[in-house]
C-alpha cells in the first residue's frame, strides 16, 4: 500500500510539467476580461488564482478534482462501522486528486492519532486565556503559536531547495490537522466545560471519533457521524472564499502553515463567512421563539419580512459564487432525513419548513443573486439538537474542517513553486482615467 507522501511524490511531476507548458506556451493568451465591478466588487468573478482541489460551479456547487459530494459520498473510505465520509479520506483526495482505499485511509488515521497529542506549552496557552475570549480567536491563536514546531521554517533557515519545500509543508500540515482536534477540543472545554476530563487521544480512532470523544460526545454515534460528514464537506470550497484565499495569500510570502492557516482561522471568524452558521440557529431560535409551535409556512413567511425590512440579511442564503441550493446543505439535510430522532426535531423541522418558502420570499425581495440556502442554512441546527448548543463554538468546528483545503493547497502551491501573491490595486482616480480612455 502506497503511503500519502508516496502517492503525493508521484503526481506532483505530471502537474508541475503542466504548469511549466501553461506557462511557456500560453502565458499571454487571454482568458478574461476585468471590468470595473470586479474591481469594485470585491472581485466576484475574476479569474485570478491557482486551486487545485476543488471547483466550484454556480449551478451545481462545489467538485473535489472532479467528484461531486454525491460522487464522494459513494467512493469515499468511512470510519469503521461507520457510513459517513471522513475528514481523512476527503484529505487524500484534495492532497492527491486519488481515492484512497480504506486501508490507506486507516493508515492516515492512525498516522494522525500518532500526531495528535499538544505540546506543554500550547495547553498552557489555552489554559491561561479568559473563557471569554471569543473561541475563534483563542483558536486563531493557538494555531499560530504551533509554529514553533515548524519543519518548514526550520528547514528554511537551514537553507534548502525550492524543490524540497514541499516535503516540510506536508509534515507541518500533518501535524497541525492532527493537533486541530485536541486544540479545539480543549478550547471547548476550558470555556464551556470547565473542570470536565479531557480524554487522551486514542491510537485506534479515526480523527473525529477522538475529536468527538474530547469534547464528551464519543458516545453519541450520530453526532460523531455527523461531525465527520460535515467536517469532510466544509474541507474546501475553491481558493477564492475569504479563508482559503488568506491562507494561499499569507502561504505566498513563505509564512509557514500554522501562521498562514491561523490567518485563515480570522478570516473564517467573519459573520459574512464562518460565523454564518451561528447566526443562522441564533436566527432561527428567535423565530421559534416569535411563532411557537404553530409552524406554518404563513408564519414563517411574516418572520422572513421582519428581518428583511429591518434591514438584516437572511443568515444561511445567498452565496457569493452558488446560484442553486448548495449541495453541502442537501447533504446535511439527508443525513436529517434518514435519522427519525432529526427528522421529528422541532429545529431541523423548522428549517426545513424555513427552506420551503424563503427562496421565494428572497426572490421577491429581489436583492440577493441567490434566493437559495448555503450550507450554514442546516449546519448549526444538527449539533444543537444533539446537545451541542454553544453557538459560539460552531465556527470553531468549521476551523477545523477547512484545514482541510487550505492546507492542501499550501502543499501544492510550494510544490508547484507558485510566486508570492500581488495584485495591482487602483485608485478611483486611476480607475476614472482607465474608464475614460477604454
Ligand atoms: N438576505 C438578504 N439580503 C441578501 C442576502 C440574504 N441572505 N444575501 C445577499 N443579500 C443582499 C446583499 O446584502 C446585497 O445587498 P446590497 O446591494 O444592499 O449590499 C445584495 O443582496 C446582493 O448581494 P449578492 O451579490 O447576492 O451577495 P454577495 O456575493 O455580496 O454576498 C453573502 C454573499 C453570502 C455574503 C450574502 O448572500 C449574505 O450576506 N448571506 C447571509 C450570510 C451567510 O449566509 N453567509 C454564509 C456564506 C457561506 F456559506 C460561507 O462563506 O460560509
Amino acid at each position: 500500500t502506497k503511503s500519502l507522501r508516496e502517492t503525493l511524490q508521484e503526481v506532483i511531476p505530471a502537474k508541475q510539467e503542466q504548469l511549466k507548458k501553461l506557462k511557456s506556451e500560453h502565458s499571454q493568451t487571454v482568458v478574461g476580461d476585468v471590468k470595473v465591478e470586479n474591481i469594485i466588487g470585491g472581485m466576484r468573478g475574476l479569474k485570478a488564482m491557482l486551486w487545485e482541489a476543488s471547483v466550484l460551479d454556480a449551478n451545481e456547487g462545489i467538485r473535489f478534482h472532479g467528484l461531486s459530494i454525491p460522487d464522494c459520498q459513494k467512493v469515499l473510505p468511512a470510519a469503521p462501522g461507520g457510513k459517513e465520509i471522513i475528514p481523512e479520506s476527503m484529505l487524500w483526495l484534495l492532497l492527491t486528486g486519488q481515492v484512497p482505499t480504506a486501508e490507506q485511509t486507516r493508515q492516515l488515521s492512525a498516522e494522525l492519532a500518532e500526531k495528535g497529542e499538544l505540546p506543554k506549552y500550547i495547553e498552557d496557552l489555552l489554559d491561561s486565556l479568559p473563557q471569554t475570549l471569543h473561541p475563534m480567536t483563542q483558536l486563531g491563536m493557538a494555531v499560530a503559536a504551533l509554529n514553533r514546531e515548524s519543519a518548514f521554517q526550520a528547514a528554511y533557515e537551514r537553507g534548502i531547495k525550492k524543490g524540497e519545500y514541499w516535503t516540510h509543508t506536508l509534515e507541518d500540515c500533518i501535524n497541525l490537522m492532527a493537533r486541530l482536534p485536541a486544540l479545539a477540543a480543549r478550547i471547548y472545554r476550558n470555556v464551556y466545560k470547565p473542570g470536565q476530563e479531557l480524554p487522551a487521544i486514542n491510537k485506534d480512532l479515526d480523527l473525529i471519533g477522538n475529536y468527538s470523544n474530547m469534547l464528551g460526545y464519543g458516545k453519541n454515534e450520530s453526532l460523531t457521524e455527523y461531525l465527520r460528514l460535515y467536517i469532510a464537506l466544509h474541507g474546501d470550497h475553491e481558493g477564492g472564499n475569504a479563508s482559503a484565499h488568506t491562507a494561499h495569500l499569507v502561504g505566498s510570502t513563505l509564512s509557514d502553515p500554522y501562521l498562514s492557516y491561523s490567518a485563515a482561522l480570522f478570516a473564517l471568524a467573519g459573520p459574512l463567512h464562518g460565523l454564518a452558521n451561528q447566526e443562522v440557529l441564533r436566527w432561527q431560535l428567535a423565530m421559534q421563539k416569535e411563532i411557537g409551535t404553530n409552524i406554518t409556512h404563513d408564519n414563517i413567511r411574516d418572520y422572513l419580512w421582519k428581518t428583511l425590512k429591518s434591514g438584516q440579511v437572511v443568515p444561511g442564503y445567498g452565496h457569493g459564487v452558488l446560484r442553486n441550493p448548495d449541495p453541502r446543505f442537501i447533504a446535511l439535510q439527508e443525513f436529517c432525513q434518514a435519522r427519525p430522532e432529526l427528522k421529528e426535531s422541532p429545529i431541523v423541522e423548522l428549517v426545513n419548513k424555513t427552506f420551503e418558502v424563503a427562496p421565494d420570499v428572497l426572490k421577491e425581495h429581489g436583492k440577493t443573486k441567490n434566493p437559495y440556502p448555503n450550507v450554514d442554512a442546516t449546519s448549526g441546527c444538527v449539533l444543537y439538537h444533539y446537545g451541542l448548543t454553544e453557538f459560539k463554538y460552531y465556527t470553531v468546528i468549521f476551523g477545523v474542517s477547512r484545514a482541510l483545503g487550505c492546507l492542501t493547497q499550501l502543499v501544492w502551491a510550494r510544490a508547484l513553486g507558485l510566486p508570492l501573491e500581488r495584485p495591482k490595486s487602483v485608485s478611483m482616480d486611476v480607475l476614472q482615467k482607465l474608464v475614460d480612455n477604454s
